[in-house]
């Protein structure tokens, strides 16, 4: 097998980068790091490494993990060199001159883990979920995978579609013999369901919000005040915002964080009739933003303002009056109706709403359910009535 290496840190803007060394060779690098050969199990030794002509190239450390008790299963490098861009690639370019010793490929480390049973699949997955977790809801969600929920999952699946099995199998060879109800069938038809629409239900959601980020669609006519809302909610002036009706023109976007969730804000341009020719394009992204967007904020001055067909969003639709310090709280007993006023500082109704639409349309999942529950057995329970049998 040969032995591979990469950096596992960044090289720019840092003062180290690792390089993780992994293979059943890794000590030929001793050609270049003569201290190696003293290196213990689990040591970190300073060291300094020569290039190819004799001069020193780095005053560096290293840390030594024997297989099999390293993240590979390998004997495993892991060399801390300074992260000056030519060190480090004069660095891989000479322990590249060495026999049987590569470049790692993208995620090969993770790979090896995996074949070397150190890593589940399912752990590896988490790993990359992990690193690229941008928000605290894909956080939480890569934390609970790495500490093997989801394993746990797939696992009580696969033994109660054996109890199903076994179940089955006693049916088929007792029942001329002894009394077996055909309620009994009927149960198993029922616990089988249960498991089709469970299973159904994780992968349409899996499809659907792989990766839990939120777009908010602020849409409105002309004036209701989209922009003075924008600037509130980003706690910035980016938007132009004044009384003329058709100021904003472009889709003005922004990444917020909102209850875990990472989310991307967009203010749009007033939707009217008789807009002029640039305006009129603008209007057209606004419509095609929101109704790809999750959640429309739909602006209103006026209880009778609804400027859009609602059916054509696939998002969740809150309509927001504006400007509560003019025209006092409309619509109360509707629901998703709420009323702001940006000039009084006061959207906290609006906020509340974003946080349970957030909390309860986009956490409607199986698994989701099941990170956020203490009681596990409960979750099963709940979800396959497993019990009953
Ligand atoms: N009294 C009051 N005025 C507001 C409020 N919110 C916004 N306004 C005013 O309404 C006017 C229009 O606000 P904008 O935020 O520019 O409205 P818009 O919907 O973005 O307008 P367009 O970009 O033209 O579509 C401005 O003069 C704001 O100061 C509010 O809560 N109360
Ligand atoms: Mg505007």
């Amino acid at each position: 097998m040969e032995t591979i290496f990469a950096p596992i840190s960044n090289v720019r803007n840092s003062a180290v980068c690792i390089v993780r060394i992994s293979g059943s060779n890794i000590f030929a690098v001793s050609k270049f790091i003569p201290s190696l050969v003293k290196i213990k199990h689990r040591f970190a030794m300073r060291v300094k490494i020569f290039d190819i002509d004799g001069t020193q190239l780095d005053d560096a450390l290293a840390v030594y993990f024997a297989a099999p008790n390293s993240f590979t299963g390998e004997d495993v490098l892991e060399i801390s060199l300074h992260a000056s861009q030519f060190v480090v690639s004069k660095f891989l370019s000479i322990i590249a001159t060495l026999p049987n010793f590569r470049f790692a490929k993208a995620g090969e480390f993770c790979f090896r883990a995996v074949e070397n049973n150190k890593i589940s699949l399912n752990e590896a997955e988490a790993i990359n979920k992990l690193i690229l977790s941008d928000s605290k809801i894909k956080h939480n969600l890569a934390i609970n995978e790495l500490n093997g929920v989801c394993k746990d999952y797939y696992n009580h699946i696969k033994s109660s579609l054996l109890k199903i099995l076994s179940f089955l199998e006693t049916f088929i060879d007792f029942s001329e013999d002894e009394e077996i109800s055909l309620d009994f069938i009927s149960k198993i038809k029922e616990i089988n369901i249960d498991l089709i629409l469970s299973i159904q239900k994780t992968i349409q959601f899996s499809q659907k919000k792989e990766n839990f980020d939120v777009q908010i669609a602020i849409l409105g006519k002309p004036n209701v005040g989209k922009s003075s809302l924008f600037n509130i909610l980003t706690s910035t002036n980016d938007a132009i915002v004044s009384e003329i009706a058709g100021t904003t023109r472009d889709a003005l976007k922004k990444t917020l964080n909102i209850a875990g969730f990472k989310v991307e804000l967009i203010d749009t341009a007033g939707i009217r009739d008789n807009a002029e020719q640039i305006e009129k394009i603008g209007i057209e992204k606004a419509k095609n933003l929101a109704m790809n967007a999750d959640i429309i904020l739909l602006l209103q001055e006026k209880e009778d303002e609804f400027v859009v067909d609602l059916s054509c969003f696939n998002g969740v639709v809150l309509v927001v009056f504006t400007k509560k310090d003019i025209h006092g709280v409309r619509g109360i007993d509707k629901e998703n109706v709420v009323n702001i006023s940006v000039l009084q500082n006061n959207i906290s109704e609006l906020e509340a709403k974003i946080h349970s639409v957030l909390r309860v349309d986009f956490m409607k999942c199986n698994l989701l359910d099941f990170y956020a529950m203490k009681d596990k057995k409960l979750f099963y329970k709940r979800h396959f009535q497993f019990c009953r049998i």
